[in-house]
């Protein structure tokens, strides 16, 4: 059976990271019986999560996860599409992995009130006196991580106007279809899913979630998801399931 490597349910969201919400959707859609293990980074191939476990070969990253499953089940998660419907579900993906994954990053984790009702629970298990050092010293590992991406260059307005942009063209590009692609889910529907509840969580107040928030068909999309995905929950990030 295939392991997914994960940080667990948190925040109301089925992981607290997109990334593995993503690689989840992935296992459901292709309907094979997996599990999930909640564990650190610490193990992980490319020190980062989600990785999954197949017959023991190990294979780290959501997009990589992807090619994994399709290559060795003879499954394709964008069956129906065309050449160029492909590329822009590719495209959207990656502006979602690659640019808005880091605005949310920074809202999460820059605004003291957001990191204390979110991430500051990653450190739960930490010995108590040294629990505020580890904290000092992961949260300054984000902001260079953010650095270095560029994200964490710009002022507080500029990372919202581009997470907002980002959420807007993703609202605008699904309106009124069922799934991000069409009438049937594909797999640009595990990522648009995995980053719109995220930009949602209720648990955080930012100004991306009330840019998503104006976006009622984001809302229903992601109900919409839940319901089919996630049928055991009620909701996901305030979103109630609805098919
Ligand atoms: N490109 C990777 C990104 C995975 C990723 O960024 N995971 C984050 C959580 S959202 C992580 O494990 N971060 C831990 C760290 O950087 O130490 C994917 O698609 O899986």
């Amino acid at each position: 059976m295939i392991t997914l490597y994960s940080f667990g349910p948190m925040f109301d969201l089925p992981d607290p990271s997109p990334f593995v919400t993503k690689a989840e959707v992935l296992l459901k859609m292709i309907g094979l019986p997996y599990r999930i293990e909640v564990g650190g980074t610490s193990r992980a191939p490319k020190s980062k999560l989600p990785y999954i476990e197949d017959d023991g070969a190990r294979i780290a990253d959501s997009t990589f996860i992807r090619w994994h499953l399709e290559n060795k089940y003879g499954f394709d998660f964008d069956r129906g599409l065309s050449a160029e419907q492909r590329s822009v579900a590719w495209a959207f993906e990656k502006m979602a992995e690659d640019n808005l994954y880091w605005t949310l990053l920074d809202a999460r984790w820059m605004n003291n009130e957001n990191f204390h009702k979110g991430p500051v629970e990653f450190f739960l298990a930490v010995p108590a006196p040294v629990r505020a050092i580890v904290i000092k010293l992961i949260r300054r590992k984000v902001r260079q991580a953010l650095k270095a991406h560029g994200m964490g260059r710009h002022t507080p307005d500029e990372i919202v106007a581009l997470g907002t942009r980002s959420i807007e063209a993703i609202a605008d590009y699904l309106g009124e279809k069922a799934f991000f692609m069409g009438p049937e889910p594909t797999g640009a529907d595990a990522t648009i899913f995995a980053f719109m509840a995220g930009a949602l969580c209720p648990t955080f107040q930012t100004p991306l979630r009330t840019a998503a928030e104006r976006h009622t068909n984001l809302r229903r999309y992601v109900g919409r998801m839940t319901a089919r995905y996630y049928p055991d929950r009620e909701q996901i990030a305030g979103c109630p399931a609805a098919a």
